[in-house]
């Protein structure tokens, strides 16, 4: 069973896009939260997602509305532990040629360092990119093979020196040159075993792009499957 959980592009109302401003960054939070009982998880009426597209969209474009948004309580800005929201559809998706389920990992699998895992995104290719100029055309959607690198070897004293917490995992390679980048924060690191394609990492942090000795971070979705499956569970019940 593979609940619709993956590879979105959302986008807010006011014409700011999901990779330029962080979802479960406070500020945005904070002001709309703070009405409710639970300021973590706010009524996303700004919010809009496009699914089953490759090319970057204008920021005008529709999208599909969010009904609710929820970033994890301990999320923290400066370790960036914790680097995950979920984002609930006003309307279920209707799953087509180029939109589908993707699943979640089994409970508790480990995936073995070394394991080709896909990241892909709309983010800079250069890490000095900058803003495109207006008049450029709209990026591709763009993917990259990225192998798994076991936490202890990407925290030892060579690389991410001790910075890395359970919440978090690597994938790239040591020598640097392929790597998510600005932009690509909060798209999709999958895996495929037997059965299916599974969400493993979600793109988070790393020391600049691409970068010898510092491969991209992205935050360890088995280690949050029991807060996923929560506040899904909670959502589905009580129809919010
Ligand atoms: C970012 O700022 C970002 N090289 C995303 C991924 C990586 C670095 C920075 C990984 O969104």
């Amino acid at each position: 069973l593979c609940r619709q959980l993956g590879a979105l592009r959302a986008m807010h109302q006011k014409g700011v896009n999901l990779t330029d401003v962080r979802v479960e960054d406070g500020q945005e939070f904070a002001q709309v939260g703070s009405s409710l009982e639970d300021a973590w998880q706010i009524r996303a009426s700004g919010w809009m997602v496009r699914a089953g597209v490759t090319r970057g969209s204008a920021k005008q474009e529709a999208g599909l509305p969010v009904e609710r948004v929820i970033s994890h309580p301990l999320y923290n800005d400066n370790s960036m532990d914790y680097d995950i929201a979920l984002m609930k559809l006003r309307v279920p998706l209707n799953f087509s040629d180029t939109i589908g389920a993707l699943c979640l990992l089994p409970s508790h699998q480990d995936l073995l360092p070394g394991t080709p895992c896909w990241v892909s995104g709309w983010g800079y290719t250069r890490p000095d990119q900058g803003k495109p100029h207006p008049c450029s055309s709209l990026p591709m959607l763009k993917e990259a093979l990225v192998p798994l690198i076991s936490t202890q070897r990407c925290n030892s004293s060579c690389m991410y020196a001790g910075e890395l917490t359970a919440r978090m995992l690597c994938a790239g390679y040591p020598q640097g040159k392929i790597d998510a980048c600005q932009g690509d924060s909060g798209g999709p690191l999958v895996c495929q075993d037997e059965l299916a394609w599974r969400l493993v990492g979600i793109v988070s942090w790393g020391r600049g792009c691409a970068e010898p000795n510092h491969p991209g971070v992205y935050t360890n979705v088995a280690q949050l499957l029991p807060w996923i499956y929560h506040i899904t569970e909670v959502w589905l019940l009580s129809r919010i």
